[in-house]
């Protein structure tokens, strides 16, 4: 599967499975968000290595400028793009049915020196702070993506002010 969201996608969001798209979407739909162009590829590590190695060795002479790559199990999706290109691989690991996810955590974040995968979260908070990262690095040249990124910083803090209002309430009720 590979499906382009625009005709010179910055952010190739690639995962090792259709089976992990419901939890990667929130990657694409932040990366949409801030009118970042994106394309969203299954490939697989092992089941298509070949693929996978092709994928990244072309990406930069595409226009990509940031691969996001996810995956479950013994996931070595990130890994072995980052091994074939010098574009910054950001690793999302995917909780699978086996382990809680600890083991593709491990799988995508520890990887030898000299080839990182900038390794996020388990969970939900994983491919929102990826597409989170990918468009601060794409800000460093980009002012629109900055104030963008701005604005959205803005918004979490008032999200907190509001939850932190809402729990005083909630005390208040309860000393009375
Ligand atoms: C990994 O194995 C994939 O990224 C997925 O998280 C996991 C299971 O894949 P399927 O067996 O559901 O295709 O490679």
């Amino acid at each position: 599967m590979k499906s382009k969201c625009k005709v010179s996608p910055e952010v190739g969001l690639v995962m090792g499975s259709d089976s992990d798209w419901a939890l990667v979407e929130p990657a694409f739909k932040i990366l949409r968000d801030f009118g970042v162009h994106c394309e969203v590829s299954v490939i697989s590590a092992h089941r298509t290595p070949g693929l996978a190695a092709r994928y990244a060795e072309q990406a930069g002479r595409r226009g990509i400028k940031i691969i996001i790559a996810a995956a479950g199990g013994a996931a070595h999706l990130a890994g072995v793009l980052a091994a074939h290109t010098t574009l910054p691989v950001i690793g999302i690991p995917i909780a699978s049915r086996s382990l809680n996810g600890l083991d593709a955590l491990l799988s995508t974040i520890q990887m030898p020196a000299g080839i990182p995968v900038a390794t996020v979260a388990l969970g939900s908070a994983g491919p929102v702070n990826a597409a989170v990262l990918a468009v601060q690095i794409l800000a460093l040249h980009r002012a629109d993506l900055a104030a963008r990124l701005q604005a959205y910083k803005q918004s979490l803090k008032e999200k907190v002010k509001k939850g932190n209002i809402k729990v005083q309430s909630l005390l208040e009720n309860i000393h009375e």
